[in-house]
């Protein structure tokens, strides 16, 4: 439930293994009268998804423009289709990946980052990219950046080179993940990418595109995920 260009967000509680939910919850939005008429209040129903996001079943928006507020209202209303909700802008990381069959060896450049997320308050971000090499959900092999400080679009250009034999190729996946460095506590992830003959998308692309040109770098752009989609993602395809 929210009004959009407040961002103000509220959430019921989850109801298991029901298509009739009775919610009786209350929320309240402060809104200064003369601020409402511009506004729309945006119901979404969710279907929830311990391990993936939750899909939107549907949604009702009414235009706060469109209300009678001297009495109170209490109707049911169809839902409709939920328009997606922008998700939210995590930046883009370019990298090149070359593999070369004769000497099994696998080769990811990071080139640079864009549009990062901030992550620390007061300041931009500290981030740096690890690379973990993966075969069926487990982690062999894992590199790392140097850390670029207080910048959203750092560059690196560093390489690291995993062994993969012919025969394993098909079978492996590159996990990139940004993170923001901090000099106190755990450093956040700012996203993630997964590439491999089972990713998706450009990710996928650009991998059958490496093999298809052995020994060429073929660099591209991606636009990172939130961890812990990329991570539902990878264990749901062991
Ligand atoms: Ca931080
Ligand atoms: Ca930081």
């Amino acid at each position: 439930m929210r009004l959009p260009d407040k961002k103000k967000k509220f959430e019921t509680k989850v109801h298991r293994k029901t298509l009739e939910p009775n919610f009786n919850e209350t929320f309240t939005f402060k809104v200064p009268y003369t601020e409402l008429g511009g506004k729309t209040l945006v119901m979404t129903v969710y279907d929830f998804d311990r391990f993936s996001k939750h899909d939107a079943i549907g949604a009702v928006k009414i235009p706060m423009s469109s209300v009678d507020f001297s009495q109170s209202l209490q109707e049911w209303r169809d839902l409709q289709k939920a328009e997606k909700e922008e998700s939210e802008r995590l930046g883009d990381i370019c990298l090149s990946l070359r593999y070369v069959p004769t000497a099994g060896k696998l080769t990811v450049v990071i080139l640079e980052a864009k549009n990062l997320k901030k992550m620390d308050v007061g300041g931009l971000s500290d981030p740096y990219v690890k690379i973990h090499l993966m075969q069926n959900g487990k982690r062999l092999k894992k590199k790392k950046t140097t850390i670029k400080k207080n910048t959203l679009n750092p560059y690196y250009n560093e390489s690291f080179s995993f062994e993969v034999p012919c025969e394993q190729i098909e079978k492996v996946q590159i996990a990139v993940t940004v993170l923001d460095y901090d000099k106190i506590g755990k450093n956040d992830a700012i996203g993630k990418v997964l590439l491999g003959g089972n990713s998706t998308g450009t990710e996928q692309r650009h991998w059958l595109d490496m093999l298809a040109n052995p020994r060429r770098p073929i660099a591209q752009w991606h636009s990172l995920k939130p961890e812990d989609e990329v991570n539902a993602l990878m264990s749901n395809k062991k």
